[in-house]
């Protein structure tokens, strides 16, 4: 075994050795020991001369105009964000010079959500900067955590989905995919939560109150999209005014995406919007100045903020718009790029693929076809064939409710034209599945893109599934449920179009740079192929028996622990040891993904405790994190039980040091990559089936915690990469749960298992809510009245008996840090450049163009 091999040693590429005293990222990195960057990065006729640090002070000085002395962290922030801006420009530029001259096939990503967090850190990292930055800090004697700590999280995302677009992108860059991600640039990101009485409180999250030193606004590059219909303000609601046709403009604001090595820096393309230049004149000559500008920020409010996912409670109206918009300006602007370069339209599936994220912009099927249709006159039949070659959808979730369904009446306000061509598309369809199975109209009701009912509604993931050449989920078991089950008939007509795509997350964020200690350790051992190719991850799986080895990794373990705990003492004054074992489950709080559960464990575990005080028992501490969107009552009683149950532990002595519940609030990127390294056990632990993938559960794999959890999404395939025997698994299986509707009954297991009736009666008796009587009365409600829709008494006892053998694998820190190691080395597979790469082959046909 090579522990005692050096970083420098392990090194592969020629670039010059760097020097101690820096974070992992800097030591793994091959990093140019330029002392102008510009000129190391500098591509174009511009050439800068001054040294980095020159760069720097220029920018203070200018940009802020103040004096050095009287500068604070977001300045010195914005001055060194700046300066790496300036050092990228010219390979961004050189970026794009390179794909239109060479006109490759080009991805654009379409999504609603983009969950990036912050970027100075990561920037740095990818250009393989740290080296200077270091110098820098050491010269200007600069904090470097307050200077990080200066940029806001851009958190233009619920979760899931929105990460994993982030991670998306930063892996075609890194793999130097000629592709670009398109957005909305909200004004307000995802709501910041605060937790008051333990109950969750929204506050608005105005991320660009600053100027954003990452952003570049393109007015030059505007597009105009057309509405059916207007909007007014009325007695402070937004009102659609019918049959007065109106525009928008979309303004791009671009910020770079830095592929790891700085090779390739692609573009993240945010639309806002604004009212068109034209509108403002009608209304001023007219003499009404102040009408006028108010009609400019009802256009503004468009982009102003993003929707938090409410399963419950879809449809709003704007949200319906926000979509339209999205698509129509990101095709408007891909079509205008595809225009420059190409003459014919036939060469448009070979020269554009387009990923559609969800059914968010599953609009961009009638869109594609009404440009191809009415702009371009191309006859039906090609205008189809083209739309469907180049369109392509990826599906997150399989709930019901969240299955995007838009009335019929919308359309016929906003989108009329989009109306005519989604009923033509259907009319053919549903003549195609008449003539296949004669007499068979209930395939016909369930195949068609209309819901018919009260309202009749237009279902955007048949009008995706129909509209595109592909057509996947998120993990095998996912893809094959939505194959099977939810659009069963679909997949029957077009079988070839259905595949599979396992998500992954970017090891750069995730591992190499929210994990210095590990990353370093890694690095040591195997080289730092890994940090582009995670499948090198295997050549650790040996040295799962190496004493050293282990030693080493318990040790890089036990710095993100103490890390942790510092941080959380000095951010929030809550104090954890690290010398408990840190058990974490953090992801948006729903019922599928059974945050409630987890809490009928601990108190599970608390009764034992207090009904046998010499019970031994290893002392834990549960971390929970997660936002619950603003409408849905129970996810945020959940909270609220969370606080309470988190509360009466740490106020009750016979538990005191044994077992500590904390619940972080406002969980985001930032704080995910502080707790996650030091997590030792993660939960992963919905219901059978509902969990699409899930990609928390992949970044505490390569973290080294061992997972607990139940045989859903990719955490299937991370025990089969892994070995069920380095897992925790347990409960109902998805096909179990799927039947259970003609056995299940919650009254049983309160009857007959005395733990899960004590823990039941605990939180009815208002242990946990002394001065708020009845306020878990819900959680009753929904675990044993209404029939506990998500299972959690089914699985409470197989959950108990998997987390024993957990603590007895604990017990044993040698087995428990061989099953650590096997975890990191198996998890290669869930690099999101394995998910890219299978999406780039057998989705989009594109291939990696090298700048030039
Ligand atoms: C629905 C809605 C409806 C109301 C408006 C805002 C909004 C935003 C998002 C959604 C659906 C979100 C679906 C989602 O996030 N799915 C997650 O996708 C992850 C990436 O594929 C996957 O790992 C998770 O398992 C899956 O839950």
């Amino acid at each position: 075994m090579s522990s005692t091999r050096t970083a420098a040693s392990a090194r592969t590429s020629k670039a010059p050795k760097i020097s101690t005293g820096m974070t992992g990222a800097m030591r793994t990195s091959t990093a140019p020991e330029a002392t102008n960057l510009l000129e190391y990065y500098g591509c174009g006729p511009i050439q800068f001369t001054g040294s980095n640090d020159a760069l720097y002070e220029r920018h203070l000085m200018f940009d802020s105009v103040v004096s050095p002395m009287a500068t604070g962290p977001r300045e010195r922030y914005e001055a060194i964000a700046r300066s790496v801006r300036d050092i990228l420009s010219q390979r961004w530029l050189r970026t794009e010079q390179t794909y239109a001259r060479e006109n490759p096939k080009r991805v654009y990503y379409l999504s609603m959500e983009y969950l990036m967090g912050r970027s100075l850190a990561n920037n740095i990292m990818n250009l393989l900067l740290d080296p200077i930055l270091e110098r820098l800090i050491e010269n200007k004697d600069l904090d470097r955590l307050a200077l990080l700590e200066q940029e806001p999280d851009a958190g233009l995302g619920n979760g899931g989905l929105g990460r994993l677009a982030a991670c998306f992108v930063d892996s075609m860059a890194t793999m130097q995919l000629p592709a670009m991600g398109y957005g909305l640039r909200y004004e307000y990101g995802i709501f910041k939560q605060t937790i008051r009485d333990g109950w969750q409180h929204e506050q608005p999250d105005n991320w660009l109150r600053r100027p954003d030193p990452w952003e570049v606004a393109r007015p030059q590059e505007e597009v105009e999209v057309k509405l059916g219909c207007s909007f007014e303000v009325q007695s402070g609601t937004l009102v659609a005014v019918a049959g007065q046709p109106s525009s928008l403009l979309g303004i791009p604001y671009d910020r770079p995406v830095v592929g790891y090595g700085g090779k390739t820096i692609n573009t993240l393309r945010l639309w806002a919007a604004a009212a068109p230049h034209s509108f403002d004149f009608q209304v001023f000559s007219a003499g009404d100045f102040v009408s006028a500008l108010a009609h400019r920020l009802t256009a503004e409010s468009l982009t102003r903020v993003l929707y938090p996912d409410d399963s419950t409670s879809m449809g709003q109206g704007l949200r319906f718009v926000q979509e339209y918009f999205l698509v129509a300006c990101s095709l408007a602007d891909l079509m205008r790029r595809f225009r420059q370069t190409n003459s014919e339209w036939d060469a448009l599936p070979d020269k554009v693929a387009i990923q559609l994220n969800d059914t968010h912009p599953s609009l961009a099927v009638s869109e594609l076809m009404r440009i191809l249709l009415d702009e371009e006159h191309l006859p039906w039949d090609q205008a189809w064939d083209l739309t469907r070659q180049t369109l392509a959808y990826t599906n997150h979730t399989l709930l019901p409710e969240a299955l995007e369904k838009w009335p019929l009446p919308w359309f016929e306000l906003l989108l009329p034209r989009h109306l005519e061509i989604i009923l033509e598309i259907n009319r053919r369809l549903l003549d195609e599945v008449r003539a296949r199975f004669p007499g068979d109209e209930g395939r016909v009701e369930r195949i068609s893109l209309i819901e018919e009912g009260a309202v009749r509604k237009v279902r955007m993931a048949n009008l995706a599934i129909v509209g595109s050449h592909s057509t996947n989920g998120v993990a095998a078991i996912h893809s094959g449920l939505l194959r099977t089950v939810t659009v069963k008939d679909l997949a029957e007509i077009f079988p070839e179009r259905f595949n599979n795509k396992t998500n992954g997350v970017t090891p750069r964020r995730w591992l190499l740079l929210a994990n210095p200690a590990l990353a370093d350790c890694i690095t040591e051992a195997i080289g730092n192929g890994w940090i582009t190719d995670l499948s090198l991850l295997t050549k650790l799986a040996p040295l799962a028996d190496d004493i050293g080895f282990r030693d080493t990794v318990r040790k890089a373990k036990r710095s993100a622990k103490m890390h942790f705990a510092e941080w959380l003492k000095s951010s929030s004054g809550v104090t954890v040891d690290p010398d408990t074992i840190f058990d974490s489950q953090v992801k948006r709080i729903h019922e599928y993904k059974r945050q409630l559960l987890n809490a009928l464990r601990v108190v599970v575990l608390y009764n034992r405790l207090r009904e046998n005080p010499d019970l031994e028992m290893a002392p834990r501490t549960f971390f929970f994190a997660g936002k619950a969107a603003p409408a849905y009552d129970l996810a945020k009683i959940i909270i609220k039980f969370l606080n309470n149950l988190a509360g009466t532990i740490d106020g009750d002595p016979a538990v005191r040091g044994r077992l500590k519940v904390v619940f972080l609030p406002e969980y985001c990127v930032s704080l995910a990559e502080r707790l996650i390294p030091a997590t030792e056990v993660s939960n992963q632990i919905s219901t059978a089936g509902y969990e699409a993938s899930g990609t928390s559960n992949m970044k505490f794999m390569m973290n080294g915690a061992l997972t607990i959890g139940t045989r859903d999404g990719a955490t299937i395939e991370m025990a089969e990469a892994a070995g069920e025997e380095n897992f925790f698994l347990f409960g109902l299986t998805a096909d179990q749960v799927a039947d259970s509707s003609t056995w299940y009954n919650p009254q049983w297991h309160y009857d007959n298992e005395p733990e899960t009736q004590a823990a039941l009666d605990l939180i009815v008796s208002d242990h946990f809510s002394r001065h708020e009587p009845g306020v878990f009365e819900p959680l009753r409600g929904t675990l044993l009245t209404r029939g506990d829709r998500f299972m959690h008494l089914a699985d409470l006892t197989a959950y108990l008996e998997a987390d024993r053998r957990l603590l007895d694998e604990y017990a044993d820190p040698n087995r428990w840090a061989r099953k650590a190691i096997l975890n990191v080395a198996s998890s290669g597979k869930f690099s999101s450049d394995r998910t890219i790469g299978e999406y780039a082959t057998e989705i989009w046909s594109a291939k990696p163009c090298a700048v030039q």
